[in-house]
């Protein structure tokens, strides 16, 4: 596939704003700046990217406890993500959400969803409601590989099957549920195959690979949006950090980590697109320069920001 220059360039440009939000939301966790968990997608970048740039703005997605890069990668604010993190009235859900909730609606994001597996039957209800609507819209609901066992990731896929609903299902293997490496939990090594019991397919990639996850992204995605139904694409990654920032990640050997951090998808992309001469290295400097300013003001604008006012902590609760 011929991906045109701005597009490798936005994927460039996406996947390092991750790194550089993830970095430090990491570093104001660690200071006690953040109230709650934070759950890196380091690593993960190309997975988010690749899929997010295959979507319109209209689509939507749904997320996980890990879904900051998916909201930057579908093209969030990260001032207002930074800002919700903190807790601060200028974030996404006006600090009521916090890391693991944030829900960026004017991007298409429906929310990072803490339970494992329930974006699967949110997403799924999306895109019965375009269907139902005839709308030609796609609905992406990201699950980790501990989701895949779960009722909701069957059920969800089944009825998205029989329906032939416009739903991608991506399901991103960095190979451990918290301390549960997925050998433990599932018994075939490729998950893609999964999709033969629903009648769908199956597309397994190199989740390391931006431009692989967004090759196959389009083509997923095409399928879903002409009414030939959901497909379900499997990301092969790694986590590079704990579960959690902080955490001692006493499950792992610190060698298989060093291995999978060899195939950052970051350096690979960069070299790949000098290689290509889609941009040389000043062109690469100049982006980098630019979106660590991106991030050094959004952790501003969160800090400056005021704390949701005491007497509004009843607002927008549904009884
Ligand atoms: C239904 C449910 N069971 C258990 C948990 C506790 N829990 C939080 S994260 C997590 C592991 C998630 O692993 P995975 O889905 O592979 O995503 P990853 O953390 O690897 O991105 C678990 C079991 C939960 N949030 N929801």
């Amino acid at each position: 596939m011929d991906i045109p220059r701005d597009t490798l360039l936005e994927m460039y440009r996406r996947m390092v704003r991750i790194r550089e939000f993830e970095l430090a939301a990491i570093d104001l966790f660690k200071r006690g700046q953040v109230k709650g968990a934070v759950h890196p997608y380091i690593g993960q970048e190309a997975s988010g990217v690749g899929v997010c740039m295959a979507l319109r703005g209209d689509d939507l997605i749904a997320g996980t406890h890990r879904s900051h890069g998916h909201n930057i990668a579908k093209g969030a604010d990260p001032k207002k993500m930074m800002a919700e993190i903190l807790g601060k009235e200028t974030g996404y859900c006006k600090g009521r959400g916090g890391s693991m909730h944030i829900a960026a609606f004017d991007t298409g994001s429906l929310g990072a969803l803490a339970v494992v597996g329930s974006g699967i039957p949110i997403a799924v209800g999306a895109a019965l409601g375009f269907k139902m609507q005839g709308q030609d819209r796609v609905a992406v609901p990201f699950t980790g590989d501990a989701g895949i066992n779960t009722g909701n990731w069957h059920e969800g896929l089944n009825m998205a099957s029989v329906w032939d609903l416009p739903v991608v299902f991506v399901l991103e293997n960095n190979h451990y549920g918290v301390s549960t490496n997925i050998e433990y939990s599932v018994k075939i090594k490729d998950l893609s195959i999964r999709a033969n019991s629903y009648g769908i397919p199956g597309v397994r990639v190199d989740g390391f690979d931006v431009t692989a996850v967004y090759e196959a992204a389009v083509e997923a995605v095409e399928r879903a949006r002409s009414g030939k139904g959901p497909t379900l694409l499997v990301t092969e990654s790694y986590r590079f950090e704990g579960h959690y920032a902080g955490e001692p990640e006493v499950y792992r050997d610190k060698k298989e980590v060093m291995e999978y951090r060899k195939k950052d998808p970051i350096p690979r992309f960069r070299t790949y697109l000098i290689e290509k001469k889609i941009a040389d290295t000043g062109v690469l400097e100049g982006i980098d320069s630019d979106i660590k300013q991106q991030i050094a003001d959004a952790v501003q604008f969160a800090k400056d920001s005021p704390q949701p006012d005491p007497s509004t902590a009843m607002d927008y609760i549904y009884v």
